[in-house]
């Protein structure tokens, strides 16, 4: 059976008779290997995904000993293992971000140097699955945090982490190349977890989540409700104790995860955790986490999401803080807790359609996950701080690598997150310029949309049909643009009123209704049928909920889905010392010569203490530290 259904998914039948007979989520993503990304900002950025960071992230590992400890545990090569003894996880996200990039651009030499990188990782995998070369290289002597045996320490050893993010790998190649090599791998490594754990076996949980939302995918692949099965087991265990110790909060083991409603703890670990729990509520059908689940989303938008979207406040633990403990210079905001952030917010959507969720994923692209990484591509950050003092730097790469590998593999499967559809309902959720091929029912239809954004709130899409077909177009307005910088009051516009949105069709005001933050046109579209579809981009002075202690009189600049941050190198004096008064006029301008073209403001300002006027210039929050260094903040006084 398994076979069969590998062998339908494989011909692209995954979405027929078999798609029906089981759960899912109710919105779908349109694939992203089904959208073309044509140019703008994460064209460029895809590019450089591909063409630098993909490339110097094998080169790392290389050198770092992490493809050499897959050699040794097959005992191609002598030596012990050398690193963090989850470093396996980092070869595995290189991978799925290069297969991502491949299944959007061919490359033989890419498939090659991954074809012998799996046939390593496959000679280290023990005869009954085991893969952790931690571990494999030297049994008798695995580091401490592996722990003497398998499994042992799994609070701290992350071998089910690092299956995890195999899992994820393995079905990324499977579906870019077709070939079974590494998905063989990962399922006779699911299969003996799923020996190990479960009801009658062990009922330990990971301490770092992640093989979770692994095993859903393996699950969507093969149809094998064993490792979708396995995945609940897991959620269910954490935070009963009658049969382990707990770990506690930090690993969101101290209460049953439907009955957590508090976002605490490591940040990327829970983040992760929540992820998984939308994969398990929406393809087991299992109502039971989606009510905790929208409490712990209200409590992160309400009360812990700084207003780039990133999440995770402290250092300490890189956890989670209390309710409104959002420091700035402080803030920690690991570049791996903003791609979690985002992996879960799209869930949200899918699982509820809502895009209230899609609203904060937005957020996170733009803002906290972008700055993690170099326009260059070769050069990363791991906390996201939204204020530093000179010096704080894009590194090009860390002993502790989980932030650069997980770019590599979150940027190339944006694309995936732009589009959904649901029944005869096609989603446009993110604004990038691009066409997109669905199936509606037995035919096909393409979309092509063309827009500037972020920097232009105007959006032209094209439907090209080859006979008239209905559906429902929806296209998010998002909450920006309705006066409201997130779905919750941590942060507000001081002038809120909504942004102009307007939509015509062929030049013409066509009819549309707002449903669930989704301007949604009903109609039967013709070929060459042009929807012209603008949200105005006025600069938004932002402020902070008053329980937010560290931005109290403080105000923040966006402009559309772009938060704004000001560097001392465009000021000469330290932006801490800079006033931005309520009164003044802020301009935008398009500079396509500014660090790969973007918007930057303009304002009058003022030097505390002297009181002299200073022209100000804030830029995206994304993109500072590419210029001389100096201090940086996204919050000024409001003078
Ligand atoms: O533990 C694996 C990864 O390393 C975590 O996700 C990151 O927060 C970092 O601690
Ligand atoms: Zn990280």
């Amino acid at each position: 059976m398994r076979m069969l259904l590998i062998a339908l998914l494989a011909l692209g039948c995954g979405g027929g008779d078999y798609a029906v007979m089981r759960n899912d989520y109710p919105v779908k993503p349109v694939p992203f290997t089904h959208v073309d990304v044509q140019g703008g900002l994460w064209n460029k950025r895809l590019e450089v995904n591909r063409t630098v960071t993909i490339p110097l992230a094998f080169r790392h590992c290389e050198e770092t000993g992490r493809i050499d400890n897959f050699a040794k545990a097959a005992r191609q090569m002598p030596g012990p293992f050398r690193g963090l003894h989850f470093d396996d996880s980092d070869v595995y996200k290189i991978i799925e971000g290069a297969c991502y990039s491949l299944a959007i651009r061919g490359d033989e030499a890419l498939e090659q140097y991954l074809d012998q990188l799996i046939a390593k990782i496959a000679a280290a995998q023990e005869n009954d699955g085991y893969l952790y070369t931690a571990r494999t290289v030297d049994p008798d002597n695995p580091p401490e945090d592996a722990g003497p045996t398998r499994w042992s320490n799994l609070q701290y050893s992350h071998e089910l982490y690092n299956a995890g993010h195999l899992y994820e790998a393995a079905v990324a190649h499977f579906q870019a190349t077709g070939k079974r090599t590494l998905l063989d791998v990962a399922l006779k490594n699911a299969d003996l977890i799923a020996r190990t754990f479960g009801p009658h076996a062990r009922h330990d949980v990971p301490g770092h989540q992640e093989v979770e939302i692994g095993l859903a995918k393996l699950y969507q692949v093969t149809g094998e409700r064993v490792y979708l099965d396995l995945a609940k087991f897991f959620l269910d265990q954490r935070g009963h104790g009658e049969r382990r110790a707990l770990y506690g909060a930090y690993a969101q083991d101290h209460l049953p995860v439907a009955e957590q409603r508090e976002a605490v703890g490591h940040a990327v670990r829970a983040l992760y955790m929540y992820a998984g729990m939308a994969d398990v509520a929406a393809l087991l059908g299992d109502t039971s986490y989606v009510a905790p689940l929208e409490l712990l989303w209200q409590d992160v938008v309400s009360r812990k999401l700084a207003i780039t979207g990133g999440v995770g406040a402290r250092s300490h633990g890189e956890s989670f803080g209390e309710a409104y403990e959002l420091p700035n210079k402080e803030a920690y905001n690991e570049t791996c807790a903003a791609i979690a952030n985002a992996l879960w917010n799209h869930r949200m959507f899918l699982l509820h359609g809502d895009a209230k969720y899609l609203d904060v994923m937005e957020r996170v692209l733009y803002n906290g996950f972008l700055s993690g990484v170099s326009l260059a591509g070769d050069r990363f950050f791991y906390p996201n701080p939204l204020a530093a003092e000179r010096g704080y730097r894009r590194s090009p790469w860390f002993t502790c690598a989980c932030c650069p590998s997980n770019v590599t593999r979150f940027l190339p499967s944006i694309p995936g997150l732009a589009y959904a559809m649901r029944d005869r309902a096609l989603y446009v959720n993110l604004f990038l310029s691009s066409a997109v091929r669905v199936d509606m029912g037995q035919r096909t239809v393409t979309l092509e949309q063309v827009t500037d954004y972020p920097w232009d709130g105007r959006v032209l899409l094209k439907v090209k049909v080859a006979q008239p077909i209905a559906f429902a177009l929806h296209i998010r307005v998002p909450s920006w643009a309705q006066g409201r910088p997130v779905p919750s009051d941590l942060y507000r516009y001081l002038d809120d009123r909504p942004s102009p949105v307007s939509v015509e069709l062929n030049g013409q005001a066509v009819k549309w209704e707002m449903r669930q933050g989704l301007a949604v046109i009903e109609r039967t579209w013709a070929d060459g049928d042009i929807v012209f579809f603008e949200l105005g981009m006025p600069v938004r002075r932002v402020v902070a909920h008053p329980q937010v202690q560290a931005d109290v009189g403080l105000v923040a600049l966006e402009r559309g889905p772009i938060v704004y941050c000001f560097e001392e190198v465009d000021h000469g004096i330290t932006v801490f010392s800079l006033l931005l008064p309520d009164e003044t006029d802020v301009e935008s301008e398009y500079r396509p010569e500014f660090l790969g073209g973007a918007v930057v403001l303009r304002a009058r300002g003022k030097e505390s203490g002297s009181g002299r006027e200073v022209q100000l210039t804030a830029i995206p929050y994304c993109l500072w530290a590419h210029r001389d260094e100096g201090s940086m903040s996204v919050w000024l006084r409001r003078g």
